[in-house]
């Protein structure tokens, strides 16, 4: 079976209309939408999606930011995709990420990022039941 991972649209992104913008790059990347839902996280979503941060300094604010407004959750599959999609969104911080990158030409701050995408299989999967449970 071909790799898949999961991508969200942070609030900034669906704030700002950026939903078809930038799902179109994975799409003319190759990779085939799987599940696509818009929805809002509750807070002990929240704090599952992201519970492996929950020591860092920053694990209040991300939880808070996710639950600011309407996200775009999607499951993206094709070959290679958990490296690629992350080479798409670019570096964590949008400052350091390269034009042409989704963080890169949108990112807002460190905290509006615009998109999430799984680092690892084992994220997925946890992050998959997370939303689409
Ligand atoms: P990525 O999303 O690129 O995998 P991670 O896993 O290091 O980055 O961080 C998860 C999320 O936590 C990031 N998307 C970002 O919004 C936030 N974050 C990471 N580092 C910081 C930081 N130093 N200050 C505030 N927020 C941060």
């Amino acid at each position: 079976m071909p790799e898949q991972t999961l991508i969200v649209l942070k609030p900034d992104a669906v704030e700002r209309n950026l939903i078809g913008e930038i799902l179109s790059r994975f799409e003319k990347s190759n990779f085939t939408i799987v599940k696509l839902q818009k929805l809002n996280y509750s807070k002990e979503m929240a704090e599952s999606f992201y519970s492996v941060h929950k020591e860092k300094p920053f694990f209040g604010e991300l939880v808070s930011y996710i639950l600011s407004g309407s996200v775009v959750v999607a499951v993206l599959e094709g070959e290679n995709v958990i490296e690629k999609v992350r080479e798409i969104n670019g570096a964590t911080d949008p400052e350091k990420a390269t034009k042409g990158s989704i963080r890169g030409d949108f990112g807002v701050s460190i905290t509006k990022n615009t998109v999430h995408a799984s680092d690892s299989p084992q994220s997925f999967e946890k992050e998959v039941k997370v939303v689409f449970s």
